[in-house]
Formats: C-alpha cells, structure tokens, sequence
C-alpha cells in the first residue's frame, strides 16, 4: 500500500504559461550551436534542444510530450548533413529519402508528438528528479524510433511529492459515498493534506447512483460546513459530469483519493465529452470558476480523442496512423471494487498527465488509503483548517495567546465547539510526534555516518571526535610530508647558525 502525501514545494510563483515562456527562452539562446551526439541511429547535426512535458514516467522512462511549434524549430535549424544519407530509405513513392529527415517532417505535420525519454546520468547524479508535468529539454532524438534523452529541467511552479506531480495548479479530490464508503478520518487526512499543497480543493462525491439520496446529502452538507461546496456525481448516469468538467477546464488538476472511488471512471468519462474551443477555455475558465485561481495553462496540443478529429496525415514512422489513434483513444483502466471488502484494487499504477477534450489537463494517480502528514508542520496545521481560519478571521478579537494551539488555551477565539475538533487534536498531536520523532532521527543522524560498501551495500559508522578519528592516508602523508618539510627547515636554520657562530668566533 502506498502512503501518499500532497506536499507543495513552492519554487516559484509563476505561472505555467510563463514557465513554458520562461524555458522557451532559455533554450533558444541555449545551444542551438550544440552539435548533437551522433547516437546509434541518427546523424549529428546542429538544431534547437526541443521543449517537452512529461506526460508519463515508468521506471527509468519518461514520455515527454512535444510542443508542435518546438519540434518545427528543431527540423528547421537542424543541419541535415552528408552523414544523414547513411540513414536513407527508400520510401513508398520510390524517392531516396533520410528517414530521420523524413519522420522529423512528419513529426511537425502532427498534432502531438510523444518521445520516450530517458533521463541523462548527469540530471540523475545532481538527483534532479524528474516529474510527471515538468518542462524539459530533450535532444538526441530518433524521430525513427521516438524516443530521446532529458537534458534538462526546468523551473516548476509547483511540486507534489506523493503522488509526484510538477506544476499543477488545481487538486480535485475524490470519495465515493459508497463502494468504497466514505471513512471520516481519511477524508479528513486528504483535505488537510490537500490543503498542505497551497492550490484550491475541490471535493467530489462519487456514485452518487449506487448511494442513498439522504446520506449523499448529509455528507454534502457536513462537507459544506468544513467550507467545502462538494460535486455530486455519478459516471454511471452522468449525473454532475458536466459543471465538474466545467471546474476543470483551462486548469492543469490532480485527481486523488482512495482505490476504487472513479478517479479513472472520471477521466475516461470526460474524454468522451465534446472537446471546447481550446482558444476560449482560458477565459471561460477564470469567468465561471467560482474559484480565484485562474492560471492560464501552457498551450499544448490537442490529442486527437475521436477519429473525426484525427490528422490525416501520412506517416512514415514506426507507428501508423491507426495505431497511433488506438494509443490516443484508450482509456484510463478501470476495475470493479473488491465484493469482499467493497474497497479498490489499486488499478492505476503510474501517474499520467491526460489533456481534456473539455480544456485542461488532469492527471490520473494511483489511489492510496492514508496520505502521510509527517512532513506538516505542527505551527501550521490549523491553517490547513477552513473552520480555524473562518473563526479567526470572523472574529474580532485574538487568541488570548500568541502561539495558541487552538485546542486547549484559555481564551482561544477558536474554542471546541466545531464539527472536526477531534480530528484537529488527533492530526496535531501526531504531527507533533512526528516532527520530535524526526528532530530524534536528525540528532541520530549527526552522530552516525553513512558508508557505502563494496556492491553498494550501505554500512553505518558512529561519527568519531577528533582526536578518536583514524587518520586516511592522504592525511599521515601530507602530515609526513609537512614534518619532512620542517625537519629540513630546522636543519638549514642550525647549518645557518652554526656558520653564524663559525663566523663570530672567527
Ligand atoms: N455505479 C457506479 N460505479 C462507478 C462509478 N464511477 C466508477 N465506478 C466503478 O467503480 C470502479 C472503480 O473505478 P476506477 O475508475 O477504476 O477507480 P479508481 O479511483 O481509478 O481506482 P484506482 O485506480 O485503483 O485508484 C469501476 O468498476 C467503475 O466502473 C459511478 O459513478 N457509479
Ligand atoms: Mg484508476
Ligand atoms: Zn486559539
């Protein structure tokens, strides 16, 4: 089982569309003189590094998606050389042709290019992580093959560490009121966890065809008096489908929750939905969003989503057009929840970053049970409360005490009178454990040392003071040298002084 947090990195506040801008730029002042590596399969030729996101990762793989207008770039400042007939094929019309040439041209011809990445040593070793929805360079690419290398990463607006997801801007949580039924402390932990993040939460409240009406509507109401205004919905009659697709659009979301509640349900079902008018989502997206966030997101391409929509175009890679309108049409997986216990079967295995027909990108995650808090801070806890931030904004008078806990202090304008009270002590008092636990284990820390053993096996070693610390090598030699060094100074200065007193008593 996998315990998952929502933790946000904020790095810089910028939006997605100033990233993209702000690495558009970077590169093209960047290497365009770069000679690219000569890989095993393609010629070596000056061109743009090409600007990607990361729409998938899987073991050491990443699938970077390319922008249309990067990849014209690339294929018009590539210097197609001598070597590149090397590559020659014979292609339909007979004509002699490059083949990395000719799937280049093809590339800009359609509407999405995805490249199969992998991370180069360097990024690794600097232990520059890649995540799903970061802005990277590629180069080296086979457009034969499809597949590059990830030079480089760039500035994220956001980062979640669990699941692993960069620069989104919208979480969208989500519980079924039933199969799997909706367990308080859980809810309790995601929005709290949701909260950590920094982004607006939306909540939605799955299977609303399989629950009953009254208990749908105590926990909408419960929910609202948290200070969320939760989605209703069901993907089975479509009920709520549309104005939840409406709070997506123009937004680049997660959806998290629990195994089993429809987080994948809900993807399938929007890509269904008729695709907008991408030139207008962003406005309509800060217009109807009840919600003040309104980024506008990077301008990706349109994935073709129904074979009306599909480009025509004739390709000469190793994927034809019929495949590759299979891969663009399947739908997220799905499996029904367990009979015994009513819970998920942890279908979903990786994150992946999808692009709406209705505007905006959502990205799919695995489901997990508990979100960890580990990493919350205690002093910080109550703001991720909606009611505690309320009740001291709507009062107008302060905590009796500066660092009131808002649990138990004389004088808190918070007070206990509130629906998650007890799930506030309970957080704060395991977030507090945690955080002494891990001042314990920081303590630890410092007085052990890590080594790494032959066939990388880690060994532990109690950090020596000074005068117990064994000397290495280099330091008894640098030590010799140094008394080496002073003997000879010592003798020159007695030979100096005994030629001194040579001279006095002559
Ligand atoms: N009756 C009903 N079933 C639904 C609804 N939404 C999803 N399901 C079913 O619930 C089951 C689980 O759905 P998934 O989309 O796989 O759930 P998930 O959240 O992606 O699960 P993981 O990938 O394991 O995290 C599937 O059998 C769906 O058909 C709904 O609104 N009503
Ligand atoms: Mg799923
Ligand atoms: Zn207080």
């Amino acid at each position: 089982m996998m315990t998952l947090v929502v933790r946000l990195t904020r790095l810089r506040h910028v939006s997605a569309s100033a990233c993209w801008h702000n690495a558009r730029r970077r590169f093209s002042t960047a290497s365009s003189t770069r000679k690219e590596r000569r890989g095993s399969s393609f010629a070596s030729a000056s061109a743009k590094p090409l600007l990607g996101q990361v729409v998938t990762s899987q073991a050491n793989f990443v699938r970077v998606l390319v922008e249309p207008s990067s990849v014209q770039e690339y294929v018009a400042s590539r210097e197609w050389t001598a070597d590149d007939a090397s590559l020659d094929r014979s292609n339909e019309d007979g004509s002699v042709e490059d083949a990395q040439r000719s799937a280049a041209l093809s590339a800009v011809t359609e509407g999405r290019v995805e490249l199969l990445c992998v991370v180069r040593a360097l990024l690794k070793k600097l232990e520059r992580k890649v995540l799903v929805g970061d802005f990277v360079s590629v180069s080296d690419v086979d457009w034969v093959q499809r597949s590059a290398n990830v030079t480089e990463v760039h500035a994220r607006t956001s980062a979640i560490r669990e699941p692993p997801l960069a620069n989104c801007n919208h979480v969208l949580l989500m519980f079924s009121v039933v199969q799997p039924t909706i367990e308080e402390a859980q809810l309790v932990r995601f929005l709290v966890t949701a909260e950590a993040s920094g982004l607006p939460v939306t909540l939605a409240l799955n299977k609303a065809d399989l629950a009953d009406a009254d208990e749908l509507n105590a926990w909408k109401e419960r929910v609202a008096g948290w200070g969320y205004g939760a989605f209703g919905l069901s993907l089975a009659t479509g009920e709520g489908v549309d104005s939840l697709a409406e709070r997506l659009r123009g937004r680049y979301s997660l959806v998290a929750g629990p195994s089993g509640v429809g987080k994948s349900s809900l993807i399938n079902a929007l890509k269904c939905a008729q695709p907008s008018d991408t030139s207008s989502s962003a406005t309509s997206s800060s217009s109807s969003s009840s919600s003040s966030f309104s980024l506008a997101i990077p301008k990706l391409p349109e994935p073709s989503l129904r074979p009306d929509l599909m480009t025509t175009t004739t390709m000469t890679t190793t994927m034809d057009a019929k495949e590759k309108e299979l891969v663009e049409f399947a739908p997220q997986a799905v499996s029904h929840v367990s009979l015994r216990n009513g819970r998920g079967r942890h279908t979903t295995r990786n994150v992946t970053l999808l692009q709406l027909p209705t505007g905006g990108l959502l990205a799919d995650t695995p489901g997990f049970s508990y979100p960890s808090i580990e990493d919350l801070d205690p002093k910080k806890l109550a703001n991720y409360f909606p009611e505690i931030r309320r009740a001291i904004e709507q009062s107008d008078k302060r905590c009796t005490f500066a660092n009131c806990s808002h649990t138990v202090e004389p004088g808190c304008v918070v007070g206990a009178d509130w629906d998650r009270y007890e799930n506030y002590c309970t957080l704060l008092r395991e977030v507090r454990q945690a955080a002494k636990d891990q001042k314990r284990r920081g303590r630890r820390e410092e007085r052990v040392k890590h080594m790494t053993r032959a066939g990388g096996v880690v060994g532990v070693e109690a950090r020596l003071d000074g005068k117990h610390r064994r000397r290495s090598r280099r330091q008894v030699r640098q030590s010799d040298m140094k008394d080496a060094m002073d003997l000879l100074q010592q003798e020159e200065n007695d030979e100096e002084e005994e030629e001194e007193v040579l001279d006095w008593r002559r």
